[in-house]
């Protein structure tokens, strides 16, 4: 087949404007399940990145340790505990934890919206509610504050 095909009177922007937008959809449709074409082309970490930490924070003012109880599992609704200390190994006390997260190379956030529901004892708090829908490459970020800064930190998965 060929665009300069007499069988098709539509006008040629009209042609590639529809092929432009199939190949939107399908790749959509798709994204999730093979392709990595979509999604701003992020590139997956070396595995010395991935893991539960304990993984510092943006600025060096926290590190993060997430703590499940058993290993993390796919379709399932998990609390995740996580332990805070401040730079110098220390537990921090009255953390404010706001949870965000996707698949990069997917180009989509959390299925869900985790929260952190309460805290332990040693600066370890309760993250309610995550959830990894599919395998792949996640990243969880958790936007910490406290009297001793704001700053951030995000865990790559592999599930
Ligand atoms: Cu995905």
């Amino acid at each position: 087949m060929s665009f300069n095909t007499q069988r098709n009177k539509k006008p040629a922007w009209r042609r590639i404007a529809l092929s432009a937008a199939v190949v939107a959809v399908t790749l959509g449709a798709s994204a999730c399940g093979h392709l990595h074409l979509i999604a701003g082309g992020a590139e997956r970490p070396a595995a010395a990145e991935f893991g539960l930490g304990p993984r510092p924070s943006a600025a060096q003012l926290y590190t993060a340790t997430l703590l499940p109880r058993q290993p993390l599992r796919l379709r399932q609704l998990e609390t995740v505990p996580v332990r805070i200390a401040d730079a110098s190994g220390r537990p921090v006390a009255g953390v404010a934890i706001a949870v965000s997260g996707g698949m990069p190379e997917h180009g989509h956030g959390l299925p869900t919206q985790p929260r952190v529901t309460r805290a332990l004892a040693d600066g370890v708090y309760e993250i309610e509610g995550v959830r990894f829908s599919m395998g792949g490459w996640w990243q969880l970020t958790l936007a910490i504050e406290s009297p001793a800064g704001a700053d951030s930190v995000t865990f790559n998965l592999s599930l």
